[in-house]
């Protein structure tokens, strides 16, 4: 008898618990902290777990992270490494983020927050705009979402660049990999959009040193990151200090290193910040229960698991 538990205690996990039963009315469906018996769990699905909770469960056979990233879910050292770890991809947030990231090109590259400030203030200023093709925007981490959205930019005409750990082959795209080709990719980008998961190599890596390498031939003559990956890529003291200075032209931040961010933190008040509280891709729960109930069908057939985390890898 399979047992089905969701560990969500910073969402609301009604919504998750009755579209899984819509999806499989059948299933034993738990809701954390009202576990049951600790025997009795065979599937969780988490999202920012509580340290330590989910290695309570000794008959546990696989976690599903109910979001892309699993860094909240790796982040536990006491998992034990034998269950697989399933991670959500899936059209729907793709979509989702790709919305977010277009969003938020065309938002920058039409000044639309120059505009607002005109309007807030009465005057009629037409200045002049520039096309999409005068501007490179770089993808960092070039996966699911990374690779959807380089094609989506591409349709807009701007010209994409993306990096990650291995070359990718996404027609239009200029694909550069690994550390050798990091700096080159950095070179050639004027939006620098980062779609990294959080893992040892990606901490911290959006620091002064990278801003510094970022290109200075795009039309606002300094350039701009949207971060939409996770905060522990960014050094928000660095961030600031390159807005201040004019090293960066302007950012969005989806992601903080502390969510939610400190309301002392002088992001939220910068004139050159947009900023948004982790809502760049929801995750719908009907969508991922139908996707999360078609594995857990898959793999009682004895089927392999897809899109499982590398535990290696950390992503
Ligand atoms: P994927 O695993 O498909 O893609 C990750 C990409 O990052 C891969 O291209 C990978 O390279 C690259 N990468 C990882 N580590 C490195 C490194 N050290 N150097 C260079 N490249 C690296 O993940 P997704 O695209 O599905 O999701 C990306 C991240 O987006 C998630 O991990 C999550 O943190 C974040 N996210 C944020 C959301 C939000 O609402 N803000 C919503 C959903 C996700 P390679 O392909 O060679 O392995
Ligand atoms: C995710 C997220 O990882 O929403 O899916 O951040």
């Amino acid at each position: 008898m399979s047992v089905f538990l969701f560990v969500t205690p910073t969402w609301d996990a009604e919504p998750w618990g009755k579209a899984l039963q819509r999806v499989a009315p059948k299933l034993d469906i738990r809701v954390w902290p009202a576990v049951g018996k600790v025997e009795d769990i065979t599937y969780a699905a988490a999202w920012l777990p509580p340290p330590d909770e989910l290695k309570r469960f000794p008959n546990l056979k696989v976690i599903f992270s109910l979001g892309a990233g699993v860094d909240a879910i790796l982040g536990d050292p006491t998992l034990p490494l034998s269950i697989p770890i399933v991670r959500v991809n899936d059209d729907d947030l793709t979509n989702r983020m790709s919305e977010y990231i277009v969003q938020h090109v065309l938002m920058h590259h039409r000044q639309q927050r120059r505009i607002d400030e005109n309007q807030h203030n009465k005057i009629w200023d037409p200045f002049p705009q520039h096309a999409a093709c005068a501007i490179t925007v770089g993808i960092m981490g070039l996966g699911v979402l990374g690779a959807d959205a380089a094609r989506k930019l591409l349709m807009m005409g701007f010209n994409v660049v993306g990096w990650s750990r291995s070359l990718k082959h996404i027609e239009g795209v200029k694909s550069f990999a690994g550390a050798s080709e990091f700096d080159a990719f950095l070179g050639e980008t004027d939006i620098l959009v980062s779609l990294l998961p959080a893992t040892a190599d990606t901490d911290g890596i959006i620091n002064r040193a990278l801003i510094k390498k970022l290109s200075r031939r795009g039309p606002f003559g300094a350039p701009i990151l949207i971060n939409a990956g996770r905060g522990r890529a960014q050094v928000e003291d660095d961030i600031l200090a390159c807005l201040d200075s004019g090293e960066l032209y302007a950012a969005t931040l989806d992601v903080f290193r502390k969510e939610p961010l400190p309301v002392t933190s002088r992001l939220w008040s910068h004139p050159r910040v947009t900023l948004t509280p982790h809502m760049a891709a929801d995750s719908d729960p009907e969508t991922i229960c139908r996707y999360v109930y078609a594995q857990i069908e898959r793999f009682e057939r004895g089927e392999t698991l897809v899109n499982l985390v590398d535990r290696l890898n950390g992503y």
